[in-house]
């Protein structure tokens, strides 16, 4: 599996999808985010103990959009997940796009399609770094965790950074800390606001208190999120993510095979006659970029 995520990574992702393709259709992708430091990989942690306590096998994708190296940046994380790296039933890899063709959202989508041919039940996908990060993890998960924590990130903050209409559920992380009821009452208010889960039969985003460091509240947050799973069945809403999932994915694929036709195509004697035309005034630039784009076809 590491081997085949390595080859995603190094752009022979064509064969390796191929190789997938009868065997998929069986993990549930579950995306956390937050801002840095308000307890996702003792959350991830946490987490994995409790499925694998209910027989699941597991696959951790840690994302970390803001560095061009693999690994180095979460050895903290490895160190955290130290209990779980001799459990055959648990697979760990850390992953960076940056300076990959495409970034998060071809390498990344890729990496989750070998970890379910694999056949592991439940792929937590852990995002490192911050800003739109945050953001683009939603789109390659079925359901989005979103953590807070007293102190950090608050929901006004959270709200500005579109995250509170992401979520599929909330964790109030760190509530052994003064404020964490706080930040719940701060939630819920948000929530009021937005309105637009009050049509019948549609999620509303629970909120769950949690300590991560000590699993507390952790069966909560499994039983939460069984029953986002089964919501997203029931609404028909897992087809439609799944859909939208595999555009973007389509998209950024067709975006990049169009930029490497670009990138064979530069400095040729085309462009060059094109350049040469608009530059003595002969032509404007959007009918030579018009003329070029067809020329690609
Ligand atoms: N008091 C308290 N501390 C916690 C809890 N959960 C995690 N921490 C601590 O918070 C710090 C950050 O936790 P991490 O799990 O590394 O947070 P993270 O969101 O993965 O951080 P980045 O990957 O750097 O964004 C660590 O020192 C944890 O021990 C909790 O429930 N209570
Ligand atoms: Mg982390």
């Amino acid at each position: 599996v590491a081997r085949l995520i390595s080859l995603v990574e190094n752009q022979s992702g064509r064969d390796v999808a191929a190789a997938c393709l009868p065997y998929l259709g069986h993990a549930r992708v579950i995306g956390i985010t937050g801002s840095p430091g308000v307890g996702k990989s003792t959350s991830t942690a946490a987490l994995v103990s409790m499925l694998r306590a209910k027989g699941s096998t597991v696959a951790v994708l840690a994302v970390d959009p803001s560095s061009p190296f693999s690994g180095g940046a979460l050895l903290g994380d490895r160190i955290r997940m130290q209990e779980h790296a001799t459990d055959p039933g648990v697979f760990i890899r850390s992953m960076a796009t940056r300076g990959h063709l495409g970034g998060l959202a071809t390498a990344a989508p890729q990496a989750l399609r070998v970890l379910d041919a694999a056949g592991f039940d439940v792929i937590l996908i852990e995002t490192v770094g911050v800003g739109q990060s945050e953001v683009e993890v939603v789109e390659l998960a079925d359901t989005t965790v979103v953590l807070l924590a007293p102190g950090m990130g608050d929901a006004v903050q959270a709200a500005k950074a579109g995250i509170l209409e992401v979520a599929d559920l909330f964790v109030v992380n760190k509530a052994d800390r003064d404020g964490a009821d706080q930040v719940v009452r701060d939630l819920r208010y948000m929530q009021s606001l937005g309105g637009g889960h009050s049509l019948p039969g549609s999620w509303r985003p629970p909120i769950v208190k949690a300590v991560a460091a000590r699993g507390e509240n952790f069966p909560e947050i499994v039983a939460a999120l069984n029953r986002h799973q089964e919501y997203l069945h029931r609404s028909g809403e897992l087809t439609r993510r799944r859909t939208s999932r595999a555009g973007a994915e389509v998209e950024a694929i067709a975006l990049d095979v169009v930029r490497q036709r670009f990138e064979q195509i530069h400095g040729s004697a085309g462009l060059l006659e094109l350049a040469g035309a608009v530059a003595a005034g002969e032509l404007v630039p959007f009918t030579a970029a018009d003329r070029l784009v067809a020329s690609l076809s």
